[in-house]
This record gives C-alpha cells, sequence and structure tokens, in this order.
C-alpha cells in the first residue's frame, strides 16, 4: 500500500519547491515530479511539510494541587487535528524515583496516545540516587533533562543542585532545559500581593515580571557555561530573557529560546478582564506580557536568535481554575495550544510577513527535531524520513472556538481568532490521520515513543571549547569534583 501526495509544493526548513511525494508504509520513498501510488491525496494548492512537533507538553500532570485535564488521547487527537504529529511531554518524578516515573508516563500514553511522543525527564532535586540513574533514563532514549528554577517549595531546585545536574547532563551527552524564573523573588512578590490584598489573577502576572525571568535565564545560561553544556531555556516570554539568550549565541554559546504562541499572541491585558474565569483561564508562567515584548520574540524567530515555537500545552478546565478563586497563587498554572499552534502561527506569522514559510517550518518542526537529536527521522520530508506530514492549506480557514475542538478543555485561549493555514491532511507514520472537514475518531494507541539517543561528541558550551583551544593546568581538588566524579 502506497500513497502519493500530487501537486503540492514541498515547503522544508531550506527551500520550497514543486513535487509529489511518495509514501511506502511508514516512511518516505521518493520526492519528485511524476510520482504513482495506490492511494492519492490531492495537494494542488496546499503546502506539503513535515508535521509539526510541540517539543514542550504536560498531558494529565500533577500539579498545583490537582492533575491538567487535557488527556495523552484527547491532547494527542488535538494535535492531529492541528497538524501537530509528535508532542515532547515532561515526566514529573516524586522523589528520586525517575524511572518509577517514566513506566507512569510509559503506561499512560502506551494506552492512549495517538500521535508519536517522547519525553524530557524532570529533576526536581539532587541527590547520589539521581545521579546514579541518570543514565538508566538516558538509555531508555530520554536524553534531556528539565530544571525548574521557580515553584518554590515544590519542584524548583536551587543553583548547586542544577549545576550538579548540568554537569552529569554534560558528561551524558544530554541537553538540560530550564524554567527561568527566580522562584524566591516570586515567593516574596506572591507574599507582598496578597498581604496588599491582590488576590485576583492581574495579582499572577504582577509577581512574575519580566526580571524574574531575565535574571533566571542569564543565571541558567551561566551554570550551564560553568558546567561546559548547552542550554534550552523553555517558555521564553520577554526581552530580559531573549536578550539573555542572544547576547549568549553571539559569543558562540549553544543556547536555545523558546517562545510559546501564547506569548506571540496573548498579552496581559487579558489579566485586567471583569470577568474572573476569563482572567483565570490565562494564568501560566510566565504570564503573558506587555505587547512590547511581541515584536522582539517575532524578530527573534526570524532572525534565529529564537528557534522553536511550543505550547507548555497544560490545560486544566474552568472548574479546575477556579480552585484560586479568592488567592491567585492557587490558580493552576497554564493554557493550551496543541491543536492552534500552527494555524495560529501560520497566520499571525506567515501571512503577516513576519515569518517565511520556510521560516515556519524550521520553528515549528526542523529546528525541534535537530535539537532534540530525532532529526531526520523526524522534522524533514526527506527519503527514509518518517512520513509524518502536514499538507497546510492556505485558504482553509475558521474561528476558533472551544465548541468545535478536539480539545475536551471547556474553553479556549484563542476563543475566536480567526485563522488560515489549517490541515487538509495530516499523516503520522505514512496514516491520514486526520482530513479536513471528517471527524474522525482518535485511535488511541497508535502513537509510538521516538527515542532520543544522548547527542554524539561534541556536546559542548563555550567555556569547554576554550579549554580545549587552551588548556589551562587545573589543580583538581576532589573535594571540589561533582559527585560521583
Ligand atoms: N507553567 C505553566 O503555566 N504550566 C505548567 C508548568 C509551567 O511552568
Ligand atoms: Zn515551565
Ligand atoms: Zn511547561
Ligand atoms: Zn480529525
Amino acid at each position: 500500500m502506497s500513497i502519493v501526495i500530487k501537486g503540492g509544493t514541498v515547503v522544508a526548513a531550506d527551500r520550497s519547491h514543486a513535487a509529489d511525494v511518495l509514501i511506502e508504509g511508514e516512511t518516505i520513498a521518493a520526492i519528485g515530479p511524476d510520482l504513482a501510488g495506490d492511494t492519492v491525496l490531492d495537494a494542488e494548492g496546499a503546502f506539503i511539510m513535515p508535521g509539526g512537533i510541540d517539543p514542550h507538553t504536560h498531558l494529565e500532570m500533577p500539579f498545583m494541587g490537582t492533575t491538567a485535564a487535557e488527556t495523552w488521547e484527547s491532547g494527542t487527537a488535538a494535535a492531529l487535528a492541528g497538524g501537530t504529529t509528535m508532542v515532547v511531554d515532561f515526566v514529573i518524578p516524586e522523589g528520586d524515583d525517575l524511572l518509577g516515573a517514566l513506566n507512569i508516563w510509559e503506561e499512560r500514553a502506551t494506552r492512549q496516545a495517538s500521535s508519536d511522543y517522547s519525553y524530557h525527564m524532570c529533576i526536581t532535586g539532587w541527590s547520589q540516587a539521581i545521579f546514579e540513574v541518570m543514565p538508566q533514563v538516558v538509555a531508555r532514549g530520554v536524553n534531556s533533562f528539565k530544571h525548574f528554577m521557580a515553584y518554590k517549595g515544590a519542584l524548583m531546585v536551587n543553583d548547586d543542585q542544577m549545576f550538579a545536574s548540568f554537569q552529569r547532563c554534560a558528561e551524558l551527552g544530554a541537553l538540560p532545559l530550564v524554567h527561568a524564573e527566580n522562584g524566591d523573588i516570586v515567593a516574596a512578590l506572591q507574599q507582598k500581593l496578597l498581604a496588599d490584598g491582590i488576590t485576583g489573577p492581574e495579582g499572577h502576572a504582577f509577581s512574575r515580571p519580566p526580571e524574574v525571568e531575565g535574571e533566571a535565564t542569564n543565571r541558567a545560561i551561566m551554570i550551564a557555561d560553568a558546567a561546559g553544556v548547552p542550554v534550552y531555556i523553555v517558555h521564553t516570554s520577554c526581552e530580559q530573557a531573549h536578550e539573555a539568550i542572544r547576547r549568549a549565541r553571539q559569543k558562540g554559546m549553544r543556547v536555545y529560546g523558546e517562545p510559546l504562541i501564547q506569548h506571540l499572541v496573548l498579552d496581559e491585558s487579558v489579566y485586567a478582564n471583569a470577568d474572573w474565569d476569563y482572567a483565570a483561564q490565562r494564568v501560566m508562567s510566565p504570564p503573558f506580557r506587555d505587547k512590547a515584548h511581541q515584536d522582539g520574540l517575532w524578530a527573534g524567530l526570524a532572525a534565529g536568535s529564537l528557534q522553536v515555537v511550543a505550547t507548555d500545552h497544560c490545560a486544566f478546565s474552568a472548574e479546575q481554575k477556579r480552585m484560586g478563586l479568592d488567592n491567585f497563587t492557587r490558580i493552576p498554572n497554564g493554557t493550551g495550544g496543541l491543536e492552534d499552534r500552527l494555524p495560529v502561527l501560520w497566520t499571525k506569522g506567515v501571512e503577516t510577513g513576519r515569518l517565511t514559510p520556510n521560516e515556519f517550518v524550521a520553528v515549528t518542526s526542523t529546528n525541534i527535531a535537530r535539537i532534540l537529536n530525532i532529526y531526520p527521522r523526524k522534522g524533514a520530508v526527506l527519503p527514509g524520513s518518517d512520513a509524518d506530514l502536514v499538507v497546510l492549506d492556505p485558504k482553509l480557514g475558521k474561528t476558533i472556538s472551544a465548541a468545535r475542538q478536539a480539545s475536551i478543555i471547556d474553553y479556549n485561549v484563542f476563543e475566536g481568532v480567526e485563522v488560515r493555514g489549517l490541515p487538509r491532511y495530516t499523516l503520522s507514520r505514512g496514516e491520514v490521520v486526520h482530513s479536513a472537514g471528517r471527524n474522525e475518531a482518535p485511535r488511541p494507541g497508535r502513537g509510538r515513543f521516538v527515542p532520543r539517543p544522548s547527542f554524539p561528541a561534541p556536546h559542548r558550551a563555550l567555556s569547554t571549547w576554550k579549554e580545549i583551544v587552551a588548556p589551562r593546568a587545573v589543580v583538581r581538588d576532589p573535594a571540589l569534583m561533582p559527585i560521583g566524579v
């Protein structure tokens, strides 16, 4: 059984060209003129692109006294409906039991996922047990470890813990990820705001100003450099953080920045909305910013100082958000976007001329596959790549509405936004899993885990390149070495 996608323009990160795409089994067999196959999909007037990869989701994540309502089943079905064919979700361990948590995530995903998927492992503390188990996590195809610099008293790690973990990542060829907000300052501001009687969702934004993100982003980058490892900063939302990333990259540091589609489009005015539910449904961390930050994020994506667009899809129901009715610090943090990332970015990015179609492909798929070490199996339209494809129709549009979404959440932060660039077809490993105008039943369990091997050497930060160029005589004091070295 082969499929040929005919009459479209193949859009890759590096070029666009008119060609048919032949799929045999789960992979792309050929790209070129006049190809023939058993089934023909019409791509006339449309763009054939690598399926979106969302590098940042929290499906069914236990968090802030509840569990994100978007399940692996509904979340991955929503992803496919919006042209995203793979998600990378964060495994949150309790204590030191990283492998136990991985098993829990694997059980949920194996049973429910209809798109392909992978994981990042969260490091929420530090111990000899964690140090020792990290190689086994990498051996199971998880080559990235996430650190929270915020959520004091819960997920947050301190600088010494983060430095130890980053050094371990360097040894293992793994990539550290960071949620960069200064958790001490956030906690202090929260207490001050509550003491001043500010209990509504607007307090959430006041307690997490851009300075706390800029400071933590810069600190994470410097700690990564001291540990000799590249670093990936999640949900870069403001110019202060972008500036730290840009400066580091200009020096030659391997640092990546990830704006979310929500921050590119929505701004802090949502928190002033008189409707408590409306405002609370938009509470996430970092919060939405003053509009002035958006131009910088868009420019960063075009210029390459920011590399990927994600969602941080962590979706709670309206009822769950009401846990914080009388105290903004109890509103579960998180918003959705998995289904809408591609069409919203197409409409607000490509149709406005901020991004080229090739840059769109780079930031939604190809750069992500490269940074996460799964290219060209994913993120490419090349012979031999997985046939994860979206046939994006620039004329096909809709008005976003929670009433008509695949996601099971009862609202949508993009409600009422008019988008174009919907998928005419989404294919996952050679199977048509979504076609416009049809309501296919999701097929839980068809999604597969995508292992991500450790990064090949050199997997280094600028500090360690310098050491190679000009070796220094260093006195190696065992007391100063990280645990286990
Ligand atoms: N921010 C959110 O808004 N939700 C999940 C975790 C995070 O860092
Ligand atoms: Zn985060
Ligand atoms: Zn997140
Ligand atoms: Zn569908």
